[in-house]
């Protein structure tokens, strides 16, 4: 079947206000979400979404979601989910896939969840090469509890607990997840995605489609690393979200497939 070409003059400003053509919301979405203006989070549940949909997986899909303000998701997504405690999903994502090893089983954690509460638990469930798909919002910082520093921090980012930006004297470097991960021998799929543009938006979807793509075959673990803007959290206004990640956590986590 041929697509129909459809060609948008912009040489003239356009002659009506801007009207929704289609609903491309993806049905597994049940409604709206609470999070704040500009933040990412909800682009990435929404790609996340698409990927199960299009892989035709959503029956047999379980998800495992931390604490954080992407907990709110469990109330909107049509997808099983059980939320566990607070960085402990690969744990509950692996026993869930070995009772249940026909399913699709991802975790979604933030940075806070998986790099600090529970960093353990995913390197090791990385190591042992569970056939689960790990999921990270990063948006270096505790969101849900009011901006506080975590392990993924970038140098010089101003949070609630490094209000004059991060100190490595103080405060200590950066923790790469996606590095560290990609350097255990179990791992299938490694990547880092970020939803600050059009173009990481799609990149994203790409790189989650590849993870479940991964675990599906049995090849092995996989983690998809996702850059999410969190204005609240950064002091920022919503519409400089963007920008500030391209600047400051873009630089010192690239994006890309660290392990295909
Ligand atoms: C054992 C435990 N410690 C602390 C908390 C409080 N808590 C709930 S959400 C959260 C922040 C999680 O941050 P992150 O995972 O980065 O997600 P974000 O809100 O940034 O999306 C914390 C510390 C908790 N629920 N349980
Ligand atoms: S605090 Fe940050 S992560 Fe939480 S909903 Fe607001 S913008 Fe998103
Ligand atoms: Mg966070």
């Amino acid at each position: 079947m041929t697509r129909e070409q459809v060609t948008i003059d912009t040489s003239q400003p356009p002659s009506g206000p801007a009207r929704k053509v289609a609903d491309f919301r993806p049905s597994l979405l049940l409604g709206e979400h609470s999070l704040c203006p500009g933040c990412g989070e909800p682009v990435a549940l929404r790609v996340l979404l698409e990927v199960l949909q299009e892989l035709d997986i959503v029956q047999r899909t379980i998800g495992v979601v931390g604490h954080g303000c992407y907990g709110s998701f469990v109330r909107i997504m049509d997808v099983d989910v059980l939320q566990c405690l607070h960085g402990r999903a690969p744990s509950c994502a692996t026993g869930i896939k070995r009772v249940r090893p026909e399913c699709a089983v991802f975790t979604m954690q933030g940075d806070g969840d998986m790099a600090n509460e529970g960093l353990q638990e995913v390197l090791h469930a990385a190591a042992r090469g569970e056939k689960i798909t790990c999921v990270l919002l990063n948006n270096g910082v505790f969101g849900d509890t009011g901006g506080q520093l975590t392990a993924t921090t970038v140098l010089g980012q101003r949070t609630k607990t490094s209000l004059a930006g991060r100190d490595a004297e103080a405060h200590g470097y950066p923790i790469p997840v996606a590095d560290l991960v990609a350097g255990l021998r179990g791992t299938a799929y490694v990547a880092r995605g970020a939803v600050s543009t059009a173009g990481g938006v799609a990149q994203t979807k790409r790189m989650l489609r590849r993870a479940f793509e991964t675990q599906l075959s049995g090849a092995g673990f996989s983690l998809v690393e996702i850059l999410t803007m969190c204005p609240t959290g950064w002091f920022v206004p919503a519409a400089e979200g963007p920008g500030y990640l391209g600047e400051s956590m873009e630089q010192i986590y690239p994006l890309g497939e660290l392990v295909t």
